[in-house]
């Protein structure tokens, strides 16, 4: 790394646009590797989980028996099945309709299997899913985000293995601005954005967690949270429709052994945000995208102390000390082979 990376500086991120503040002079301050007793196992059904096979939903409806993936659609959608109407152009009270389906996605019948506990014929069975409903959803609306949302510190309030879909008619401004970049780099340098990202990172290494021959797991260069990772393909794919069935299982793979290095990095179910970002759906030409899935954890020292994105981060700009390359390291240091739950 070079003097400059070793002093105060800020890092930009291509693909949202934004900065981010890297501090590794003060990763000399106390690392205190805080251990808290591991959190005990869920166990595998739980009578009063909405999501557990056979058990009822808030609105009423009972599970089926499912015994792999089960989806279903959300008894509380964040979004509105038809367009409405407009409401009244205001230049200061801007609004606009939002349609759109919201449908929540069981892992697995196991209440208490997370992603790194399932097998790779079950993850597959996952990354299937994700493909048929992106497939479904796309033909209807402009986005289809397919996400998870896990652990009690991101707000979830059941362990049991699920993710959602959030399909909408508009495209959120997240994907809208990755869109935005997506564009100009290829416009500037003929190349779509992530695949030069990933040939970059594989060459250099220090920031490569997880590599098979279809996938990288990366800490991006711009990652903002501690241990942040970016799972992208080292093969032009816009849509997660289009992988084939060689690339999904190698997506089962690497997504079992990064989620099991996060589990075992501070021995918890680790928790974060993840989802997957593809091109939206009506647009002409989609050479630019790059399929893609963020990881966004929260952790920072152990299973209790978490990174807080506040002060700064809310009035300035996001800020770390730990630098990517210093977590990535960490990362790669954990066993990726056994999860801590099931060592004798
Ligand atoms: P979390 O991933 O935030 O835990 O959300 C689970 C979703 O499940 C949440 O969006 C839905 C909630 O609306 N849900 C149902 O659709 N039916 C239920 O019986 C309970 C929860
Ligand atoms: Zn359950």
């Amino acid at each position: 790394m070079s003097d400059a990376l070793a002093r105060p500086h800020r890092r930009y991120n291509p693909l949202s646009g934004g900065w981010v503040q890297v501090s590794p002079q003060r990763m000399g301050r106390p690392w205190q590797g805080e251990v808290s007793p591991p959190d005990p196992p869920p166990p595998a059904y739980d009578p009063a989980c909405y999501l557990c096979p056979g058990n009822a939903r808030v609105g009423g409806e009972v599970n089926p028996a499912y015994t792999g993936v089960h989806v279903f659609d959300n008894d509380f959608p964040a979004l509105a099945d038809d367009a409405g109407e407009a409401a009244a152009a205001d230049p200061l009270l801007r609004a606009e309709p939002s349609a759109g389906v919201c449908r929540v996605i069981c892992f697995s019948p196991d209440h208490g299997k997370s992603l790194p506990q399932l097998d790779l014929a079950q993850l597959r069975g996952v990354v299937d899913c994700w493909a048929e409903q992106t497939a479904d959803l796309g033909a209807r609306f402009a986005h289809v985000q397919v996400f998870e949302n896990k652990g009690a510190m991101m707000g979830c309030s059941n362990p049991h293995p699920h993710g959602q879909v959030w399909a909408s008619a508009h495209v959120p401004q997240e994907v809208a601005a990755e869109d935005e970049r997506q564009r100009a780099y290829i416009a500037e340098h003929g190349r779509p954005l992530l695949l030069d990202v990933a040939e970059r990172e594989a060459a250099e290494g220090v920031r490569v967690v997880e590599a098979n021959d279809d996938w990288l797991a990366i800490v991006p260069f711009w990652a903002a949270w501690p241990f942040e990772t970016l799972v992208m393909p080292r093969f032009a794919v816009q849509r997660l429709p289009q992988l084939t069935g060689g690339q999904r299982e190698s997506l089962a793979q690497i997504l079992k052994t990064l989620t099991t290095r996060y589990d075992n990095l501070f021995e918890t179910s680790f928790p974060y945000s993840m989802g997957w970002h593809q091109a939206p759906f009506g647009m002409p030409d989609i050479d630019p995208w790059q399929l893609h899935a963020h990881f966004y954890p929260p952790l920072l020292r152990s299973a209790s102390v978490r990174k807080f994105m506040v002060g700064y981060e809310m009035l300035a700009e996001p800020q770390r000390d730990l630098t990517p390359e210093r977590a990535a390291e960490m990362l790669r240091a954990v066993d990726a082979t056994t999860h801590f739950r099931s060592r004798a």
